[in-house]
């Protein structure tokens, strides 16, 4: 194993120990909304399924959420914003785009014009949660259920897997077109966030696992693209866990809903160790 996924892992793992040991930084404040910042200032795409959590990472990124908010709603367009990153005493501007996962014609358009323009981003952030996506429309709903039932059970691992599929598939797309230079020409870094953890924090092994290349041949096909962009660019990777709202999660409506387990002081020091690696990751490109 090339010693880039050790270290990837072994990241993954201390951040892990931060959560489940009380670890320092959890009430440091990662990031704070700030208006009227150009938006070719360190460009940052958010990507991911529909339902994985970009607009609520986002919120939690910038602390613009409190734990008693309303949940949050689906997003049909493109979100632009621009930001002022704080770790400690720095501060780093970047301008984020939520780039929308819901319609696939939509969301095309949206990756295209973002990667492409003159604020083609240096910096991805992939959201991705395990098989744990929210589905908003009841239509849709029945879509996934009526396929996996003439197939076999419709159970919660059975929705994850479907949704697992799926996320792989969206983000070959995204990899090939990043290996073919067709997009996000710019590009320095792409993060992988696991999302959601604390709904599943009791098997984050396997989640790491499933995300994070091991030994070759074992791997699941998402962590298989992942390392193709490691041969095949220079990309700096990173892959972390992080949750951003407790909120129960049901996988379809009759299937038993899923707890959070974990309390707030714990996701405030997700939130801190991926506010200190967005950070580390955006002034490095400043520097080199
Ligand atoms: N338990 C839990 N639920 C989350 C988390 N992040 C998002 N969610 C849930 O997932 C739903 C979809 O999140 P959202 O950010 O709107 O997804 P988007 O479509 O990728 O923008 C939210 O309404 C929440 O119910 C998380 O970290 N933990
Ligand atoms: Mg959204």
């Amino acid at each position: 194993m090339p010693d880039v996924w050790e270290n990837t892992r072994s990241r993954w793992e201390s951040v892990r120990h931060a959560v489940d040991g009380g670890g320092p930084g959890a009430a440091v404040g990662a990031a704070t909304l700030h208006g009227r910042l150009g938006l070719s200032v360190n460009p940052i795409a958010v990507t991911g399924e529909a339902g994985a959590g970009k607009s609520v990472l986002y919120d939690a990124l910038t602390q613009s959420i409190r734990t008693g908010d309303g949940d949050s709603s689906r997003s049909p367009d493109i979100e632009k914003h621009a930001t002022v990153l704080r770790s400690g005493s720095r501060r780093t501007r970047a301008a984020v785009t939520v780039i929308p996962g819901q319609l696939s014609t939509q969301r095309e358009r949206a990756l295209h014009d973002t990667m492409r323009g003159t604020a083609s981003p240096q910096g991805i952030v992939h959201v991705v949660c395990w098989g744990h996506n929210r589905i908003w429309q009841r239509g849709a709903q029945r879509d996934v259920h009526d396929a996996l039932a003439a197939d076999g059970v419709v159970d919660q691992e059975a929705v994850r897997g479907w949704h697992l599929r799926k996320e792989a598939a969206d983000f070959r797309l995204l990899v090939d077109a990043i290996i073919d230079g067709q997009l996000a020409t710019r590009l320095r870094w792409l993060v992988v966030v696991v999302s959601k953890t604390d709904l599943f924090w009791d098997r984050l092994d396997e989640a790491r696992d499933h995300y994070i290349p091991g030994p070759p041949g074992r791997e699941s096909p998402f962590a298989a693209l992942l390392r193709d962009l490691e041969n095949e660019t220079s990309l700096r990777l990173s892959v972390l866990p992080m949750a951003s709202r407790l909120i129960r999660h049901q996988f379809l409506p009759g299937l038993p809903a899923g707890t959070s387990q974990l309390d707030d002081t714990q996701i405030g020091a997700l939130r801190t160790h991926l506010g200190q690696e967005l950070q580390t990751l955006i002034t490095q490109r400043n520097e080199d």
